[in-house]
């Protein structure tokens, strides 16, 4: 197996945590994003959508979505288990991770991606060129904040996202959350669930990677 990475990049940093909290090594190789390597005719060859994380298989099988990547090394290596531990909580760890990625990382992505120069005409990810929308930008920081409440909220009633286990949800979730501290959104005083959780799982070795 390989493993397509970029430190300083959201996505891959949920597998790079996946990957601790199992203890898999495996074989890695940094993308530079910054510099557009993701566009380069050898990446593109491994995936036309122009993005990490990837992970390819040694029959040649390529992965490139996160939770796909997740899914996979869970069943190869299923101790300790990160994605629940029986039907029902796997079914709401995969309901909290879609919900926090579409209400949460997708937030933080359309405000960056939509407002900082440097992804001026790259508002979207891949190879085709999309223009800056700033609105996109404004209402992606209305959504964040209402993304921080539900996730108080979610946090008042469980201990971790999906339950009482640590999961590959509260692994998206705090990624999402150190996203949004790039746009100076933070917990705040009033958001005590959320900052309880926040303060416990940011003390996981794994969590630092
Ligand atoms: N839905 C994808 C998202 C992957 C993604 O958006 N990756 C970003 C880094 S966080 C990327 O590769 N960006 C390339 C670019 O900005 O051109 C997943 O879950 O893996």
């Amino acid at each position: 197996m390989k493993f397509y990475d970029c430190t300083t990049a959201p996505s891959p940093r949920r597998v790079r945590i996946f990957l601790a909290e199992k203890g898999i090594a495996v074989e890695t190789q940094q993308i530079d994003l910054r510099s557009g390597e993701q566009f380069s005719d050898a990446f593109r060859a491994i995936n036309p959508d122009c993005t990490v994380p990837v992970l390819t298989l040694d029959d040649g099988t390529v992965l490139s979505e996160v939770l796909a990547i997740c899914q996979f090394l869970e069943e190869m290596h299923p101790e300790p288990p990160v994605m629940g531990r029986d039907s029902r909580e796997r079914a709401l760890v995969i309901m909290w991770n879609v919900k926090i990625e579409q209400q949460g990382l997708a937030a933080v992505a359309e405000v960056v991606r939509n407002q900082s120069k440097g992804f001026k005409s790259r508002a979207l990810t891949g190879p085709q060129e999309f223009e800056q929308l700033p609105q996109l930008a404004e209402r992606g920081m209305i959504r964040l904040e209402l993304f921080f409440d539900r996730m108080d909220n979610q946090l008042s009633v469980n201990k971790y996202v999906a339950g009482d286990a640590f999961t590959l949800a509260d692994i998206t979730a705090f990624v999402a959350l150190e996203f949004a501290a790039w746009l100076k959104v933070e917990i705040g005083e009033n958001r005590k669930d959320l900052g309880r959780w926040f303060e416990e799982v940011r003390r996981r070795p794994a969590l630092s990677k």
